[in-house]
């Protein structure tokens, strides 16, 4: 009996093996880790590899040089919370009030129900993470506890580990969150967060200049931490102050223990990071390493910080085996400004360095400095290496990964988010339709054809010294031969403006851009 079966197995193998109807399935190629690399309000000059020549960004050259650097790559908004808003929801922030620059303490922005980046991620297996600048407000409509646990938070759209700075360096409250709670606090000296009123007797940037290491230029003379006065006033949590010198430091220590912690070899999944820099934010104040180094004072000093944080995440991928099948995307909020507020010699030392490049504006600007920004991709042997010059938008990426998951989105999900996968990975050239911006004035980018809506905003940010993209009139450049914005041909293409007017007007309405 046993010696029947026996043959019966072998003969079933044998057939198995022998059968060449179909080959025997592949195993399934493992997801390719993701981290997302976002730094804060760096611009597209500011890089080495995007033509810098008074700084060098060695790391982030390293980057570009194995991988596919885009020329034409778009962040949604000119400034940090709406491009946030856009990159995680895959929805123009316009579209949604209250997705403005977020206060100190504002509530949590998008809604837990809304089909997040990091939801995809998690839909498709993957442990995520986001370290660093959050500027996306915590904790429900009346308002974060800061005592207690804030919620909602990252953890309730996608995010199983977050470490954040909860909004940006010049605003209270400096505390890191981690998890949902603020990290190092004493119960016994509560937090309290004011951006109206001052509270509490310590001193303010505006009483007591005498004792800043670093004065302001404009705003932010508010309550003195660590020696810089900030945007809004908070009393308490002595004990859970960061210190600025060693933020850099701090973030990017906790994003190579996420990537360590779950290397997929141990924990069997892959994972997704979204790592968030301080730098190159007011207040500009790199760690003792950096200070110094680039000749231009805090704030080329806080681009080597960036590229510094950039090569460290490299290296933990490399050490741990991990770079052949990670996904790495380097990328900035919102373009470049040089005065935001702080007296910090940026300015002064600038020399001849560009931080817009070729383009016109800068952060905050409907000019295309404000949201035309540095955007590189690397996947070894996946992406192609080289150049490419297709539009793309950060809004983009919730679609694409969901699409290379296999995913699909529901009809409300994601409105402005289109499938580029192909375009990100270089197997593809063609570019996005048309592209919408948002900065002091909307705008929208179809085959190199910029329309700037009428706007009755000033000119000039003269506290910045942006040239903030505003006309009352419509304008209209022709991005091809004038990348610059520098010749408004409006009343030379009166058609071109009413095609893109409309346009415009036809995505505003329709409350969405992809089918
Ligand atoms: C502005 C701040 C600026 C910066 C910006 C937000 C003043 C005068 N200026 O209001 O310093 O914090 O908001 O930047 O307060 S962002 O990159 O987070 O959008
Ligand atoms: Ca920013």
């Amino acid at each position: 009996m046993k010696l029947i079966q026996l043959s019966i197995l072998i003969l079933f193998a044998f057939t198995l093996t022998n059968c060449n109807s179909k080959p025997a399935p592949q195993a399934e190629a493992p997801k390719p880790n993701v981290v997302i690399i976002y730094i804060d309000d760096l611009g597209y000059g500011d890089v080495s590899c995007y033509g810098a020549t008074e700084i060098t960004t060695p790391n982030v050259d390293k980057l570009a040089g194995t991988g596919l650097l885009f020329t034409d790559a778009h962040c949604s908004s000119a400034t940090c919370t709406p491009s946030r808003f856009s990159m995680l929801s895959g929805k123009y922030a316009f579209r949604q009030k209250g997705t403005g620059v977020a206060r100190g303490d504002a509530s949590m922005i998008i809604d837990p129900d809304t089909r997040t980046l990091g939801d995809i991620f998690k839909e498709a297996g993957y442990n995520t993470g986001v370290v660093g600048k959050w500027h996306l407000g915590l904790g429900p409509k009346e308002g974060p506890d800061w005592n207690g646990y804030l919620s909602p938070g990252p953890q309730d759209i996608g995010f199983d580990y977050s470490f954040l700075i909860p909004a940006t360096g010049d605003r209270v409250p400096c505390v890191y969150v981690e998890n949902g709670r603020v990290l190092g606090l004493d119960p016994a000296d509560p937090i309290a967060v004011s951006f109206g009123k001052k509270i509490g007797n310590e001193p303010t940037g505006k009483e007591n200049p005498e004792l800043l290491k670093m004065n302001y230029s404009h705003g932010h003379n508010n309550k003195i931490i660590n020696g810089i006065s900030r945007i809004g006033f908070m009393t308490g949590g002595k004990s859970a102050r960061w210190v600025d010198e060693y933020i850099g430091e701090s973030i990017t220590q906790k994003a190579l223990g996420f990537i360590e912690k779950n290397d997929p070899k141990v924990s069997g999944k892959p994972f997704f990071l979204y790592f968030s820099t301080q730098d190159i934010h007011v207040p500009r104040v790199p760690g003792p390493s950096f200070v110094g180094k680039s000749g231009m004072g805090p704030r080329g000093d806080a681009i080597l910080e960036m590229d510094w944080s950039t090569g460290e995440i490299m290296k933990k991928l490399e050490n741990l085996g991990l770079t052949d099948n990670t996904i790495i995307i380097f990328t900035s909020d919102n373009g470049p400004v040089v005065d935001d507020g702080y007296q910090d010699q940026a300015v002064e030392l600038l020399g001849k360095h560009k931080p817009a490049g070729p383009l016109r504006g800068g952060k905050y600007s409907a000019f295309d400095a404000g949201t035309r920004i540095p955007f590189i991709v690397t996947w070894p042997g996946k992406v192609a290496v080289g150049k490419s010059d297709a539009l793309v938008s950060q809004i983009d990426f919730i679609h694409s990964f969901a699409k290379m998951f296999g995913l699909n989105l529901a009809e409300n999900d994601a409105p402005d988010s289109f499938d580029m996968m192909d375009v990100i990975l270089g197997k593809s050239k063609k570019g996005r339709d048309h592209v919408i911006e948002y900065g002091a004035a909307i705008s929208i980018i179809k085959d190199n054809w910029k329309y700037i809506e009428p706007s009755n905003r000033p000119k000039m940010n003269k506290s910045t010294n942006t040239e903030m993209g505003t006309d009352p009139k419509p304008q209209l450049y022709n991005l091809s031969i004038d990348l610059g914005e520098t010749k408004n041909v409006a009343s030379e293409f009166p058609e071109k403006v009413k095609e893109l007017q409309e346009l415009l007007q036809k995505y505003k309405d329709s409350g969405r851009t992809r089918d």
